[in-house]
């Protein structure tokens, strides 16, 4: 239902591409059927049930592996483009390697693309969403600098099995998240807790992952296969805490985005200088020899600059930032010297860490275009968590509002943002955090082992926006959409 005056800023441009985000242990189910191997997040759900907030796995999650025609279907009901899901590792190569492939597997997402493509959905393609074979986790995971080799060696496969039929790729999902809260960290597979120095070495070996599989890509597939394939990071909106603050945004920024941005798309490749800097500072101040951050040679430096066809961004929340004054002689506070806080007059979701602040995403495109380039770029993730059954109005209104904020970024800055994707289609297991958070635009019975969906009002206002190409929707009505 449109009201009010059609709103030119409010249009999307002609070849706009709109679609939903998913992943493969948050939706599939199925985790030992067909020959399927073991993930770390099998594993770590099954062995450490305590550390999920309800106890829960998602051994059977939305049953997405055997209902993922209905899947389809409501997807088509709500008119995307495209289709952002992931592969699990495990269900196409059991052992991790490439020399056994399981035919079902395979078969599955075989299926699943056709499926798309027959009703008019281009199928997006992450080729891993954090849930590696358990063998490679075995010998070091992301901090053992063979899994380079045992990525790319998993990406091959995927390409020639399915990259026909697959226009665009994505590598890894969200890096630094992954290097921060499964080996810094402890709330996410495999949880190691290795400090600063682990963590970094994640983002090296995932820096040159990435760089590999693409050059593997261009040598291998491109030229028959024509797909494009993007680097994707997870970026905060930043807004300074002081009005004397503004160099602590910039500093954060290359914390934050240009750990895993730099490398790619600055044109002098390689990590931020004032990162560089910074670890390497207080890595002396702790006695250490040398930084905590490993280097990179020229060579590697080169190989990774420019790796990628287009940015693909997950953005949620933002956060304020100050910077904290040094005392001589100590240590950078978090090794780069700024401290990133909530604002308390920001509204809440169902999720601690996300405050809904549309305008942060309109300046974080803004600076990832400026900084970059300009470089074409995807919304590869943007939602929010509520517990609203499907009177989701608040959800409609995180979307409507950041939506807008995209779109002006698009159409005042000129930004090149190619498509935007809702995280998520369904209600689906939110790692840590179990069934508790809900970011589906389409509500799923857990209870019930027929895992039922039920669209909510969101999904109906997004079907609009897509049917219109605009955002001045406002009323979606339940009733409208029957599946
Ligand atoms: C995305 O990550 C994931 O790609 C997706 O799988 C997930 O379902 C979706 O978010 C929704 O959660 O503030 O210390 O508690 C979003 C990235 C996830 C990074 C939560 C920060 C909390 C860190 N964020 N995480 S903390």
């Amino acid at each position: 239902v449109t009201h009010g005056f059609a709103d030119d800023t409010l249009s999307f441009p002609k070849d706009f591409l709109f679609g939903t985000a998913s992943s493969s242990y948050q939706i599939e189910g199925g985790w030992n059927e067909d020959g399927k191997g073991e993930s770390i997040w099998d594993q770590w759900a099954h062995e450490h049930s305590d550390l999920i907030i309800d106890h829960s796995n998602g051994d059977v999650a939305c049953n997405s592996y055997h209902k993922y025609k209905e899947d389809v279907q409501l997807l088509k009901s709500i008119g995307v483009n495209f289709y952002r899901f992931s592969l699990s590792w495990p269900r196409i190569l059991p052992t991790g390697y490439p020399n056994v492939i399981n035919q079902k597997g395979l078969d599955y997402y075989k299926n699943l693309i056709k499926e798309l493509l027959a009703n008019g959905i281009e199928p997006f393609v992450t080729l891993y969403h954090w849930d590696h074979p358990v063998i490679f986790e075995s010998m070091g995971g992301w901090t053992n600098e063979l899994m380079i080799e045992w990525i790319t060696d998993y990406a091959r496969i995927v390409f020639k099995e399915l990259g026909p039929s697959v226009k665009y790729f994505v590598t890894i999902n969200e890096p630094s998240d992954i290097c921060s809260e499964a080996y810094f960290g402890t709330t996410k597979a495999p949880g190691k807790n290795l400090g600063y120095s682990a963590q970094y070495i994640c983002m090296h070996n995932i820096l040159k992952a990435h760089a590999r599989i693409y050059h593997m890509y261009d040598t291998e597939f491109r030229k028959e296969q024509n797909g494009q394939v993007g680097f994707l990071i997870s970026c905060l909106g930043l807004f300074p805490k002081n009005s004397s603050d503004t160099e602590a945004v910039n500093v954060f920024f290359q914390f934050n985005c240009g750990w895993m941005a730099n490398p790619i798309f600055s044109n002098a490749g390689d990590y931020p200088t004032i990162m560089k800097e910074r670890i390497a500072d207080n890595s002396k101040l702790s006695g250490l020899p040398r930084s905590l951050m490993p280097t990179f040679t020229q060579k590697w430096v080169q190989y990774i600059k420019g790796a990628a066809d287009f940015l693909a961004l997950n953005h949620y929340t933002s956060r304020l930032v100050e910077t904290v004054p040094r005392q001589d002689g100590q240590k950078w506070y978090d090794n780069c010297g700024i401290k990133a806080s909530i604002d308390p007059s920001w509204p809440n979701s169902s999720s601690d860490w996300l405050k809904i602040v549309p305008d942060g995403f309109r300046m974080i495109i803004e600076k990832i275009s400026n900084e970059y380039g300009y470089p074409p770029i995807f919304i590869t993730e943007n939602g929010v968590s509520n517990n609203c059954h499907t009177s989701d109005y608040s959800r409609v209104s995180y979307l409507q509002s950041y939506m807008k904020e995209m779109l002006t970024a698009i159409n005042e800055s000129g930004c090149k943002v190619k498509g935007y994707a809702v995280w998520s289609v369904l209600d689906n297991f939110e790692w840590d955090r179990g069934y508790t958070e809900q970011f589906g635009l389409v509500y799923v019975n857990f209870t019930d082992p027929n895992r039922t969906r039920t669209p909510k009002q969101s999904m109906n206002w997004y079907k609009h926006v897509i049917e219109t190409r605009n955002l001045d929707v406002y009323e979606p009505s339940i009733s409208t959409v029957i599946v």
